[in-house]
């Protein structure tokens, strides 16, 4: 469970024991990971916490060893030594999607937007990120040390979501997949030489670093057929991005797009608003910076405290969180205030940002879908909307 998924993962494991007290209730994933043994605290029917990666640790639970000996979980009151990170991916098997009902269940997951070839698949080709982003929890729960995982093996599955379920695009899910430059290149010309990019589209995030991103890396990308590259780029102010740790300059991120665009790539721009520091001023030079920077998709979320993030400590520290309960978390949600923006002012600046997607020519083809149309209108329209689009707690227990 993610911690926007905090009320449904009560509900679904209050059921769970409605079914049958003798059920074990396991959680995992990154919202149980930075909260351990505080878990029970919030999920009165949660009997284990798995703490890190899970795919070790659960085969022991199921298999039923002694949870004493079981590294990499909390129980009762107690918080077993973590579990050393994987760095043999090679005995993991490929996920079975057969279980999600093959070639059809496929079809009824739509892709992550933006939206490209259908059907859409993900690979997760390394996990970990040496960055430090204040707001992250990627560093909390997977480490700075980037773990690969091998190209040849990335190239099988390749040729197996293609072969066996007609997958026509690849979105490689890794937080910075040029984070290990060499790596990401060798990735790439495989997929060239396998002949991978005649029939199959790419997506990845890259991070915008000088040295990360140079021509060569894009024109490759390019031959691969990497149709879209997602940016975080999070603010437009320097000392905003110094604040919160991104170690990348404006001037990068400006660089960035304009080779990635002269390549052939489309780009999307990831921006925050009310990160610890913001103010009205730092929001419009994020806007600046997006007009610019003329992404094909954009997009501009809320800040939110994820537990264990030097984010959360810095706004309690200081009294700007303004929800604490989990229950409460989502999307469009404004959880914090800054020194000079009430949760208020966040609000209406997020509003204010919402329009200047619709305006930006650069996000045409993307925003005129039906889809995409109907969900922008309505959330800067929400004001004047009987029932908010946003997720709440109202939604959630109608759903
Ligand atoms: C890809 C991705 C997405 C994709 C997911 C697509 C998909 N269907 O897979 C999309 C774009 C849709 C997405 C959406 C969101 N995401 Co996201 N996403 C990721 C990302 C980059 C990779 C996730 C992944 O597949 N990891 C690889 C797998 C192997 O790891 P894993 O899922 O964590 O699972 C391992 C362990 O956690 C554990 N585990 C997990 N679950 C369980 C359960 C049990 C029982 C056990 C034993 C173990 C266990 O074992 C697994 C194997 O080791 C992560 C960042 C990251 N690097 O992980 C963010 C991340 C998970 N996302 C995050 C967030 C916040 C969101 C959104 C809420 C964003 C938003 N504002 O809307 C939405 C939530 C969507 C939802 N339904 O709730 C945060 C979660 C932070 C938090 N504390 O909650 C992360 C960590 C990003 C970050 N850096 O902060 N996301
Ligand atoms: S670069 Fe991205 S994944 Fe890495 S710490 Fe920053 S926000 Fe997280």
């Amino acid at each position: 469970m993610n911690t926007f998924q905090t009320r449904s993962a009560k509900i679904i494991s209050g059921i769970v024991k409605k079914v049958s007290r003798n059920l074990e209730v396991v959680v995992g994933g990154p919202h149980p990971s930075a909260l351990k043994l505080d878990i029970f605290n919030y999920f009165p029917d949660v009997d284990i916490v798995v703490y890190g990666e899970g795919e070790e640790t659960f085969l022991d639970i199921v298999d039923g060893k002694n949870l004493a000996n079981i590294n990499g979980i909390c129980y009762e009151n107690n918080i077993n030594p973590p579990r050393p990170p994987i760095t043999d991916f090679a005995y993991i098997p490929l996920t079975n999607l057969d279980l999600v009902g093959g070639a059809a269940g496929i079809k009824r997951f739509t892709g992550a937007s933006p939206k490209g070839p259908f059907p859409s698949m993900f690979i997760m080709a390394s996990r970990g990120c040496f960055g430090h982003c204040t707001f992250c929890n990627t560093p909390v729960f997977w480490g700075s040390k980037i773990r690969t995982r091998k190209p040849e093996a990335l190239i099988r599955e390749i040729e197996w979501l293609s072969t066996k379920y007609g997958i026509k695009e690849i979105f490689f899910q890794d937080d910075t997949f040029n984070a290990n430059k060499a790596w990401a290149e060798t990735v790439l010309n495989l997929i060239v030489k396998k002949k991978l990019n005649k029939d199959i589209k790419y997506k990845l995030c890259f991070r915008a670093n000088k040295a990360l991103v140079t021509p060569d890396l894009l024109s490759l990308a390019k031959k691969a057929n990497v149709w879209l590259i997602f940016y975080g780029v999070e603010n437009g102010n320097p000392d905003m991005l110094k604040k919160i740790k991104k170690g990348i300059a404006v001037e990068d991120i400006e660089r960035a797009f304009r080779l990635t665009r002269k390549a052939g790539i489309k780009t999307t721009a990831s921006f925050m608003i009310g990160n610890q520091g913001e103010t009205e001023d730092t929001v419009r030079e994020s806007i600046s910076l997006a007009k610019r920077i003329k992404p094909y998709g954009l997009g501009f979320s809320i800040a939110v405290p994820f537990p264990e993030t030097e984010l959360r400590r810095h706004a309690i520290e200081n009294g700007n969180l303004l929800i604490d309960d989990y229950e409460l978390y989502g999307p469009d949600k404004v959880l914090l205030r800054t020194e000079s923006l009430t949760g208020e002012d966040i609000k209406k600046l997020h509003h204010s940002t919402l329009l200047i997607r619709l305006l930006l020519p650069s996000c045409f083809n993307f925003i005129l879908r039906p889809k995409a149309l109907y969900s922008y209108l309505s959330l800067v329209f929400q004001k004047y909307a009987k029932r908010s689009l946003c997720y709440n707690k109202n939604r959630v227990s109608d759903e």
